[in-house]
């Protein structure tokens, strides 16, 4: 399988590494769309939330949870969280991650 984020996750290709652990990891977007733009993902290969099964639970669970580290960490006040599942809805990169976006104002609904 060729696949960028876990070329990310196991650093065979270079990123803005922000936080890993043994299951999550965390780096800059190459294309931010705010002032803070990180991507979370969990190391396993998921391709999207919806192919996500019971058995990964605790791994969600795990990457909200360095979702709110890194909120604390970085000081933002108000954070968008999101995930795009599937090419409708805007996902481009067939891992499951997450957007964590702060530093500007966004607009609800999304676009
Ligand atoms: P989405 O459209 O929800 O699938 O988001 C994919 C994001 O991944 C998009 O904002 C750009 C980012 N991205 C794509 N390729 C790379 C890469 O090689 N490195 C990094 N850091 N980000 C990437």
């Amino acid at each position: 399988m060729n696949c960028i984020f876990c070329g990310i996750a196991d650093g065979s290709v270079k990123s803005q590494l922000i936080y890993e652990d043994e299951d999550v990891v965390a780096f800059k977007d190459l294309n931010p769309q705010a002032p803070t733009h990180l991507l979370l993902i969990p190391r396993k290969h998921i391709a999207r939330l919806d192919q996500a099964s019971e058995d990964d639970a605790l791994l969600l669970g795990k990457v909200l949870l360095v979702a709110k580290k890194l909120a604390q960490q970085f000081d933002l006040k108000d954070f968008r969280l999101v995930t795009n599942n599937g090419k409708g809805a805007g996902q481009s990169v067939d891992h499951l991650h997450f957007h964590l976006m702060a530093g500007r104002r966004f607009l609800w609904p999304a676009g």
